[in-house]
């Protein structure tokens, strides 16, 4: 007999269906038992009233795989109206109790055995409904870009160097020589604006973290877009402002069942992002105005401010100090200690970096000497800026930093399905 999803039963009243799924729930009554099935679609109730039934339902685990024939029957009281009668059942894979129990509203489980256990634990209705966030995150990321005449890339993760400064980079062994695992796809996706004009690209990128934090992996999905014959960074600015109210309504329309299990708080994106020079970002703060970055907590404060200002969970801090920024960006036109780049914060935590870049090779080569770098490991790169890149720019979002943000994460593993960390490589 074909299967029928749980969702699908309503549509069956009177005759035999099938269902297949995970046994979610078992409750023996004086006179019967009650199996709870659960599917992609939902959950459906059995009905098992005659005696060699109710013993196999007894020896039957949380989270068996079975298939269950019945006859369906309207029951308002059942999930979704109709539930299953006079069951066949039959094991499909069999289960030994799970280390935590799946079938309560919530999952009782502290962080480390979340994490220890994610095989299981993503298995939590809650759980699942954060990845489902991501999922209709992506298809909106796509969305959105599809629309506007991006096209999708995938790049090289081995690479012979690092691309940001700052972050470490993990060394692998390639062939007997060093090679790098990517921190980004910054320099393949400028490259690629010389073909496409506007591309993007999803994947995962390595950063070795030596900091044990809330809100750094060690490997991250990177949502990478670039533009060509841009202005300025406001006009990249504009495309990322496009990008999150698409993110947000493909999670409103795909997955509207999830934002609640989740505990998501969704955003209302503004027409207009606001923006706040670094300079004043300093000053509104109370920092030192030589300070070159924004601490956490300085995050935390602009957040406030941009809610209480301008009834925004988004802001854009801009300009940042040209020595902090990596040597690809565009300086600020009226004073190059300042640069045409913005980190995009929501509530109060970086989301997005993004800017303008140089596009001219002797601006390349000029940034380089003057970080006291020589351009012969960029050539294979640079080679690109020797024959007519337009003035382009694009952004970076960190997928995991995304949904811990909707759902108020404490910690971006909670939203990772397997975090890579200073201490976790497994499962
Ligand atoms: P950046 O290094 O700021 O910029 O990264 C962009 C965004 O990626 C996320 N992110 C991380 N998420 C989890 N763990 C980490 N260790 C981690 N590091 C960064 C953040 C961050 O805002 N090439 C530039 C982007 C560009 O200019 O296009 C870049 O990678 O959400």
């Amino acid at each position: 007999m074909p299967r029928t999803l749980t969702a699908g039963l309503p549509e069956k009243i009177g005759r035999r269906a099938t269902v297949r799924g995970w046994v979610h729930r078992r409750r023996r009554l004086s006179h019967v038992s009650f199996l709870v099935v659960r599917d992609r679609a939902g959950l459906a109730q059995v009905i098992v009233s005659d005696e060699p039934g109710r013993r196999q339902v007894d020896g039957l685990g949380e989270k068996t795989a079975v298939a269950v024939e019945g006859t369906v029957v309207a029951n308002p009281k059942a999930p979704g109206g109709a539930e299953l009668t006079d069951p066949r059942i039959t094991v499909l894979g069999s289960a030994s109790p799970p280390p935590v129990e799946l079938w309560r509203p919530a999952l009782a489980a502290g962080l480390p055995a979340l994490l220890d256990h994610a095989p299981i634990t993503w298995r939590h209705p809650a759980q699942a409904a954060v990845w489902r966030l991501a999922a209709a995150s992506l298809r909106g990321f796509r969305h959105t870009l599809d629309e506007r005449g991006f096209t999708e890339i995938q790049t090289p993760k081995l690479v012979g160097g690092s691309t940001e400064s700052g972050a470490t980079v993990f060394t692998v062994d390639y062939f007997g020589r060093p090679a790098y695992l990517a921190q980004s796809p910054q320099f393949y996706k400028q490259i690629m604006v010389g073909v496409f004009e506007r591309v993007y690209e999803v994947g995962p990128v390595f950063r070795a973290e030596p900091h044990d934090t809330a809100r750094h992996l060690a490997e991250y999905v990177s949502l990478d877009v670039e533009l060509g014959f841009i202005d300025d960074h406001r006009d990249v600015l504009a495309v990322l402002r496009e990008v999150l109210a698409g993110m947000l309504e493909a999670i409103r329309t795909d997955v509207p069942d999830a934002v609640a299990p989740a505990g998501a708080r969704l955003p209302e994106v503004p027409e207009r992002i606001p923006v706040i020079h670094f300079r004043d970002a300093l000053a509104l703060v109370g920092a030192h105005p030589d300070e070159p970055d924004l601490a956490p907590e300085h995050e935390r404060r602009i957040g406030r401010w941009a809610l209480e200002e301008h009834g925004s969970d988004f802001v854009a801090v801009e300009g940042h100090p040209a020595r902090k920024r990596p040597f690809y960006t565009s300086p600020q036109p009226d004073d190059p200690r300042w640069t045409n780049s913005f980190d995009l914060l929501f509530r109060g935590l970086e989301l997005v970096t993004g800017g303008q870049r140089l596009h001219e090779y002797a601006d390349y080569a000029q940034a380089l000497a003057d970080r006291g770098e020589a351009t012969g490991p960029y050539e294979p790169y640079l080679q690109a800026f020797r024959h007519g890149m337009p003035p382009h720019g694009g952004f970076a979002l960190g997928l995991e930093r995304w949904t811990a943000r909707l759902v108020g994460a404490d910690n971006i593993r909670r939203t990772t399905l397997f975090p890579r960390d200073l201490h976790r490589l497994t499962p």
